[in-house]
């Protein structure tokens, strides 16, 4: 069986502009300058203990979150990226309260790029997979200095979206709005190589992600559907359910998109000013499209994720993502109990 050829990103890239048209330059040099800022981050989360990069950097961000060095690390490693290549109006991130804007020396581009620099990283101490997020927008015509409000835009005029996971192996899974696409970095090369094209989640699962110990805080239409697929076989589902729970959003959405299954982070009444823990801009919009590219669903429980018209850069909702079935059957119980 002759062996595929070896698609590098960048001759991914290239021919999509190439040959598809799908991206101009300034998109393809963003994209590239991205991948090349993560493998810098797996290198540093690859060193664990002797990178003295773990624990806590003694800081907290905009959402109240004690830092960890490496989120500090890898927030600058994307800044210094993107700064001097032209193709960005601005940047924001998780770890910053407001939009980093371009250095005047530097000449700026007609995108907007917000990441989570390393989402999980609560897991980092205890060497479990973590990851980059990261969505594209265009800057609204006629702004040459976007503040908050430029990006305030709903996650389905997103140009790009993809994520890094820094696990046995490191992944970048992308979507430019035509399929997702996975690259493997081989590390001996240093490029990240085509690995899968048109990435599709079975629409059905029997496996479902969410952090159990919130159930005594949850909405009834979700105590509903968690109990059925807890009755298994002898309930209304007639067959049984398996759990994982990796509290990385990136590794969760990546087994998803692998083999199928349902992420859920509901809304909770533990802090009923929160609407949810995960963030629009940067963790829900990107995974969103993403998996809907794949096939899949991503809705707040009571709507379509991608649709949210956003108020606050640093805003939260529910995430209720993955295989489509799975994803309608339980957004039509919330839409009944509402009704
Ligand atoms: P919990 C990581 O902090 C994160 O933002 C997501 O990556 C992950 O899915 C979730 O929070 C885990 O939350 O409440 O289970 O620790």
């Amino acid at each position: 069986m002759s062996t595929p050829p070896r698609i590098s990103l960048t001759r991914f890239l290239i021919e999509q502009q190439r040959d598809h048209n799908r991206i101009n330059s300034d998109l393809r040099l963003l994209i590239e300058v991205v991948a090349r800022a993560c493998k810098r981050i797996s290198i540093a989360v690859g060193k664990g203990a002797l990178g003295g990069v773990l624990g806590s950097a003694g800081t907290e961000n905009v959402q109240g979150e004690t830092q960890k060095k490496l989120d500090v690390l890898s927030n600058e490693i994307l800044l210094e990226a993107n700064e001097w290549g032209g193709h960005l109006a601005a940047l924001a991130s998780e770890e910053m309260d407001d939009p980093h804007s371009i250095p005047h020396r530097y000449p700026k581009g007609e995108y907007l790029l917000v990441f989570d620099p390393l989402d999980g990283s609560s897991n980092i101490d205890v060497n479990i997979s973590v990851g980059t997020i990261f969505s594209v927008l265009r800057c609204p015509d006629g702004v040459r200095d976007p503040d908050e409000r430029a990006f305030l835009q709903p996650g389905s005029r997103q140009v790009a979206a993809g994520y890094a996971v820094y696990g046995s192996s490191t992944v970048l899974v992308l979507t430019l709005g035509d399929g997702v696409h996975v690259f493997t970095l081989d590390r001996e090369q240093g490029s990240f190589i085509l690995t899968a094209s048109h990435v599709r989640i079975p629409e059905d699962t029997g496996e479902f992600a969410i952090n159990m110990s919130n159930l005594r805080h949850w909405e009834a239409p979700m105590r509903r559907y968690i109990e059925e697929l807890l009755a298994g076989k002898t309930g209304p589902r007639g067959r049984d359910f398996n759990m994982r729970w990796v509290a990385s959003m990136v590794a969760d959405v990546h087994r998803i998109l692998t083999r199928g299954g349902i992420f859920i982070y509901p809304r909770d009444l533990k802090d009923a000013s929160k609407p949810g823990k995960l963030r629009l801009m940067y963790e829900a919009n990107p995974m969103a499209m993403i998996v809907e590219q794949a096939g899949g669903a991503a809705t707040t429980g009571r709507k379509r994720i991608l649709d949210i018209e956003p108020t606050q850069l640093h805003q939260r909702v529910p995430v209720f993502l993955g295989s489509k079935n799975e994803v309608e059957r339980v957004t039509a119980y919330h839409r009944e109990a509402d009704a």
